[in-house]
């Protein structure tokens, strides 16, 4: 420890830092959606610290701040660490930006120690993992993975302003996004650590954690339509109210996940009645549901069973049911071979290296398009998340912090002395698909050595 830096111990009470306005756009609570003057404020005060700990610092196309350390020869293929600095709306304070934070500490820690690595190393703040403002999310980790869809641009918030206006409104550049995505040649992998959000470490007794896999998501938006009318002069057995009917399709939801395997859940985050007035019979509600699994079979047929059902409902009330696909994001595994530094890191902090899968959505499914992944998870207090409850401990910062260098240390190691170039070609991803590599890392079939 020098001058009171000592890695990890900060990052805790830098997120709280982050917590509050002008980071955050409600004082009281930590809401911080992408693109909003919170979302700026935040990248301000992350740059500050980026530059301090011996980063040059920028922002591609979609917003994503990035900060680089070089490694020991100018231009070397990156180490990316990173997560995301958006919250939920009132959220808890570390859920990725104590990611972002554990990886300016460790870049610190090189600087500090003047140590430079065979490959640079890159952390990175991804603006929208939430999707908490616009319907879709990760799309800066899929505008660097290289997989944004054009229309993800258009998609619209509650106010209905575009992704598109909201970014130029920013200083990012839409018409340009594509230039924020990277080539597998310029990067080596991608590690984010993350809290658990469940409950297994703190159950064990565990503070890190080694992720095995992300589960598969899909975000789908219900539309059940009927006839609006009055609430006072419209008899019962006249109306075609689709109040009773989405609360029908709740519960098949909740039924038919509560009766599945594999990991399957389901929630119904938001329901909308339109227009939305005490004294309406509402002629349309809408609601979003977040259906995971372990696999995207096992999400899929619970997804298609879910629609029958939702149809049927709509229909036995002559109504009708429209749904549309926000987003589907596959099963993502972590690299073998990384998984398998990590797992040896925590190890000799003397740490057991619980393996576990994830059920929260991360940057990092995204970016394993793009590279090999790796994840740690941090334990959280009760396993809450998405809640201003959320908290870690500053020892189990400090302990992922060091669990990561080791991490990084490690990778050094398997790389052998090679400075990684970035002409060389990196692990051969498969383009369309969260890859995981046919060589896993850190085996002498690495290739891009
Ligand atoms: O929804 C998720 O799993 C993540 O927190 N965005
Ligand atoms: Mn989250
Ligand atoms: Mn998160």
């Amino acid at each position: 420890m020098t001058d009171g830096f000592d890695i990890g111990t900060r990052a805790k009470a830098r997120c709280d830092v982050l917590g509050l306005p002008p980071c955050s756009e409600i004082d009281g609570q930590l809401t911080r959606r992408f693109l909003t003057p919170a979302h700026a404020a935040a990248l301000s005060v992350l740059e500050g610290w980026m530059t301090e700990a011996g980063m040059s610092v920028r922002r591609d196309a979609a917003a994503n701040l990035i900060g680089r350390y070089e490694g020991e020869a100018p231009g070397a293929k990156a180490l990316i660490i990173g997560s995301h600095i958006d919250s939920v709306r009132n959220g808890g304070r570390y859920d990725g930006p104590l990611g972002i934070m554990l990886g300016i500490d460790l870049v610190e820690a090189l600087h500090r120690a003047g140590r430079r690595l065979p490959f640079a190393v890159e952390v990175v703040a991804f603006g929208d993992e939430e999707g908490s403002r616009f319907p879709a999310s990760m799309s800066c980790s899929r505008a660097i993975a290289g997989t944004l869809d054009a229309s993800a641009l258009e998609m619209r918030d509650a106010d209905g302003v575009s992704v598109a206006q909201a970014l130029a409104a920013f200083g990012g550049d839409p018409v340009g996004i594509a230039g924020a995505a990277r080539s597998p040649k310029d990067v080596l992998a991608f590690l984010e650590a993350h809290i658990e959000q469940g409950p297994v470490l703190e159950a064990e007794g565990l503070a890190l954690g080694v992720v095995t896999a992300i589960a598969a998501q899909k975000r789908i938006m219900v539309k059940i339509i009927g006839t609006a009318g009055h609430a006072g002069t419209t008899p019962m057995g006249l109306r075609k109210d689709p109040g009773p009917a989405a609360a029908e399709c709740v519960l098949a939801l909740e039924r038919i996940c509560r009766a599945g395997t594999g990991g399957l859940v389901g929630t119904v985050g938001r329901i909308t009645a339109l227009p939305g007035a005490f004294n309406v019979i509402p002629g349309a509600v809408e609601f979003s549901m977040d259906i995971r699994a372990e696999t995207s079979a096992t999400r899929d047929a619970a997804v298609d069973a879910i629609c029958v059902e939702i149809h049927a409902i709509a229909a036995a009330r002559d109504l009708t049911a429209e749904i549309r696909m926000a987003q589907a994001l596959a099963e993502s595994p972590c690299d073998p071979g990384l998984t398998d530094l990590l797992e040896q890191a925590l190890a000799d902090l003397g740490l057991p290296a619980r393996r576990l899968p994830s059920g929260a959505g991360h940057d990092a499914m995204v970016m394993a398009a793009l590279c090999p992944t790796a994840m740690l998870f941090i334990r959280c207090e009760g396993g809450i998340s998405h809640n201003p409850a959320e908290a870690v401990t500053e020892a189990d910062c400090a302990l992922a912090a060091r669990a990561m260098l080791g991490f990084v240390e490690k990778l050094s190691l398997s790389l052998s002395s090679r400075p990684q170039r970035s002409e060389e070609p990196g692990p051969q991803q498969s383009p369309a698909h969260p890859a995981v590599p046919d060589r896993p890392f850190g085996t002498s079939g690495m290739t891009g050595a």
